[in-house]
């Protein structure tokens, strides 16, 4: 099973170690073709080796050639929102995971899609629970 994972670059890194356990969790059922997401080295303002247009036009090929797009949504990213309406739009299974927190809400364009599997988790523990559910 090829994997996208989403999750903020420049929209914010606050959750990067976060997205590498989510990465380490979804490796369990297949391949994830934007590894890189997780890495706590990758900084907002950190050295794009290529052009803008190329990281859009290669993340976009990924998201076609991908069986599940696995989005963290919890910082709010325009990428990733962009990221998900796309991939509405190819018809992709789409799941988005937002970490329960106090007197925020995610965007309703993304909760209220229902194309979007939308799940709210408070521990990795249940973030794996929700992935097994929906990849196994
Ligand atoms: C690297 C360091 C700073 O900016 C970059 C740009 N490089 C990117 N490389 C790969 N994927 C990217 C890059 N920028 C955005 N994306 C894609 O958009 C990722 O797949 C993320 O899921 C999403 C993040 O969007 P923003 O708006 O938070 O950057």
């Amino acid at each position: 099973m090829k994997i996208y994972f989403a999750g903020s670059i420049r929209g914010g890194r606050e959750d990067a170690i976060l997205y590498g356990h989510l990465i380490g969790m979804l490796q369990a059922y297949g391949e994830v073709l934007t590894e890189h997401v997780g890495f706590a080295s990758l900084s907002v303002s950190g050295e794009a080796s290529l052009s803008e247009r190329a990281i859009h036009d290669r993340d976009l090929g990924w998201i076609a050639e991908s069986d599940i797009v696995v989005a963290e949504v919890t910082t709010p990213s325009l990428g990733v929102g962009y990221e998900v309406g796309r991939a509405v739009e190819m018809g992709k299974k789409i799941l988005c995971l937002y970490r329960k927190s106090e007197g925020r809400s995610t965007s309703a364009m993304i909760e209220g899609c229902p194309d979007v599997i939308f799940r709210r988790y408070s521990s990795d523990e249940e973030a794996r629970e929700i992935i097994r559910e929906v990849l196994a």
